[in-house]
């Protein structure tokens, strides 16, 4: 193991740790609803947004330890996220994470209230565990403002909109290399959606990371300017893995049936000019990681596992 995944295994040991007790809310919680909660919110994740957050405190020079509390309610709300997004209402999806989506195992109704009480949850435990107070409050408003209208939630909008339009994209001709109008139109409408969609839990789990770290200005900014090519990264490498087993490997389509006929990087670029897109993005983000010098390094070695990620 190289000492960079070694790091990033402590990592997520920890934040599995500290989510387990954060999402044990006592005895007022009813016990089905602690059930649904802790089912979806423990549930093998890749954990990425809160390794992002303790990451970025270890590059601001504070212990990794120090940006728990805000590492975890970062994934309570895009935990909270997932479950609402799988359900029938919106993606209808039946497994996450390797086991049926919350709603599947629990119905709807508990489904819902179990992404609620993590939203709530993330605030609670800012509010409760990050001193001194002015840095917690920084921390609500810009994660109430990544999780909001404009952002997470507005990008979901949007893209739910699009779905519902039948907005594909179409597929892009392999011989054809110029983007024509229109294709560039649509690959803006899609870089705004998954900035907002995508890119502002990972921008916004950066930034918490900085603030708790007590960054100054310069770092915040290269922070997030890192966050925003990763997360535009990650949601391209996500679409690529959508189509996993297409014409790359010449095997079978497995593309999930819910995200079937959306517009992607790939079916608006083509697989290989997404593939290049993508590692174009993950050089940008390891140049905006420039004023950390030796100190960014954990967070490069993320960019490039993002890059290469099979899941
Ligand atoms: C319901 C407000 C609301 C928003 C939903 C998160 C989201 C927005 C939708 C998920 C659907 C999806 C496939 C989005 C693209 C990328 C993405 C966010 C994937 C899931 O994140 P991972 O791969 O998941 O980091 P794990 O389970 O590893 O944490």
């Amino acid at each position: 193991m190289s000492p960079a995944s070694d790091y990033r295994a402590q990592a997520i040991h920890q934040i599995n740790a500290a989510l387990d007790r954060y999402s044990d809310f006592g005895d007022g919680c009813p016990a089905a609803l602690r059930e649904a909660i802790r089912y979806s919110l423990l549930a093998p994740g890749k954990r990425l947004r809160p390794q992002l957050v303790l990451l970025a405190a270890q590059a601001c020079g504070a212990p990794m330890e120090f940006a728990l509390p805000a590492a975890c309610a970062v994934e309570m709300v895009h935990a909270y996220s997932l479950i609402h997004d799988d359900l029938p209402a919106m993606d209808d999806d039946a497994i996450r994470r390797g086991q049926p989506t919350c709603h599947k195992a629990f119905g709807e109704a508990l489904a819902i209230l179990a992404g609620d009480a993590l939203l709530a949850g993330a605030f609670a435990v800012i509010a409760r565990e990050i001193r001194p107070a002015q840095i917690a409050l920084q921390c609500i408003a810009d994660l109430s403002e990544a999780a909001g209208a404009t952002a997470l939630v507005g990008g979901q909008a949007d893209d739910l909109a699009n779905e519902r339009a039948g907005r594909t994209g179409g597929t892009k001709c392999p011989d054809c290399k110029e983007e024509t109008g229109s294709i560039k139109t649509l690959l803006a409408e899609l870089e705004s959606i998954h900035h907002r969609k995508t890119g502002a839990m990972f921008r916004v789990a950066l930034r918490l990371g900085g603030l708790v770290a007590k960054a100054n200005p310069t770092q915040l900014i290269a922070l997030e300017e890192y966050g925003q090519h990763i997360g535009l990264a990650f949601q391209i490498t996500d679409d690529l893995l959508d189509i996993a087993g297409d014409a790359l490997a010449g095997g079978d389509q497995v593309q999930k049936e819910s995200h079937r006929g959306k517009m992607t990087f790939p079916t608006l670029l083509g697989v290989g000019p997404s593939r290049r897109r993508a590692a174009d993005l993950i050089g940008l983000a390891e140049t905006a990681l420039r004023p950390f010098g030796e100190a960014g390094k954990s967070l490069t070695a993320l960019a490039h596992a993002i890059l290469d990620r099979t899941q």
